[in-house]
């Protein structure tokens, strides 16, 4: 049978460039989201539905030789935040079972299926912490961050499981910090202010950031984030019992980002207006992380300064 990948959540922002990636590496594709395609891909298989259809999860790896999953659906943290049940379900309940199908799959058919799952720096707290390292303070505060980490305790165990028994599941994760886009205005996430300020600044519109000026926090480009999901993903093995790691390309305030955009757009206005909901989590969150072990282990670096990353952002 064709060797097969399937993606979840394949219609959010890190998903549908995942998916254009891995078409373009001529991989097929059994693309999964609860809203339908904007523009679909002929080679791609789409599936319309929940991830919480179990029954129909049970059938794609039934049905499939699925060799990877690449597992995006979600909800983010301040959507977490207002429908903690729906997080329970999505963030935790679907993505255990997500995992216990692709190592039945793995075990039934003798082989190791590697899998990707997005985790989040909302792993971290309850204090803020610079340059965090994988193994720091990790009691995180908020539902999502609660969610995110018991699967990446999961998705570990299940692989140490599945290392001795040599099938299963080869699991392997990504802290993200804030993911910038030039394309994309996410919304349901704390740091999505950052996307959302630079779409007002070039379109002079006003800004209501619900973080202080002073609140700094890490965050890398969406063309940075999928080259390191690939890289990850494309490693043979690896050689650790660490199976999650920090990635980030730059660290900045509210206020260094607001102070920039008015330099570049000088009718932008902005006022800072903080919303508890907000900031309680980001307070909670590092204002820096360490990427020495995804640095060992796939060469992750990034030559980026605050300048040349805002530079890529406004000028697409
Ligand atoms: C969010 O704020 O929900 C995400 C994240 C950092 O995990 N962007």
């Amino acid at each position: 049978m064709k060797e097969k990948i399937l993606i979840t959540g394949f219609n959010g922002e890190i998903g549908s460039k995942t998916l254009k990636e891995l078409v373009k590496r001529g991989k097929s594709v059994i693309a999964m989201d609860i809203s339908d395609a904007k523009v679909k891909i002929d080679s791609v298989s789409y599936i319309n539905d929940s991830i919480l259809n179990f029954e129909l999860i049970t059938q794609i790896f039934e049905n499939n030789n699925i060799t990877e999953v690449y597992h995006f659906a979600a909800l983010l943290s301040q959507t977490a935040y207002r429908n903690p049940e729906l997080a329970h379900d999505i963030n935790e309940k679907a993505s255990r079972n997500l995992i216990d199908c692709a190592y039945l799959h793995g075990a039934n058919n003798h082989k190791l299926i590697k899998f990707f799952f997005p985790s989040s720096i909302a792993v971290y707290g309850p204090r803020k912490i610079d340059n965090a390292s994988e193994q720091d303070i990790i009691q995180p505060t908020t539902v999502y961050g609660n969610n995110k980490l018991i699967i990446e305790q999961y998705g570990s165990k299940v692989h140490e499981k599945s290392m001795s028994e040599n099938k299963g599941i080869d699991f392997r994760s990504i802290r993200f910090p804030g993911v910038v886009s030039y394309d994309t205005i996410p919304s349901g996430g704390t740091t999505d202010y950052v996307p959302q300020m630079i779409d007002s600044a070039k379109n002079t519109k006003k800004f209501d950031c619900k973080l202080s000026p002073e609140t700094i926090l890490p965050f890398i480009g969406i063309n940075k984030t999928i080259s390191s999901i690939i890289d990850i993903m494309d490693l043979e093995s690896i050689n650790s019992k660490l199976r999650v790691f920090n990635v980030q390309e730059v660290s900045f305030s509210a206020k260094k980002l607001s102070d920039f955009l008015i330099e570049k757009f000088p009718s932008f206005e902005i006022t800072f207006k903080e919303d508890k909901n907000f900031q309680s989590v980001a307070d909670t969150w590092p204002s820096s992380l360490n990427c020495d072990k995804a640095n060992k282990y796939w060469n992750f670096n990034s030559e980026k300064n605050f300048e040349s990353f805002m530079k890529d952002m406004i000028s697409k």
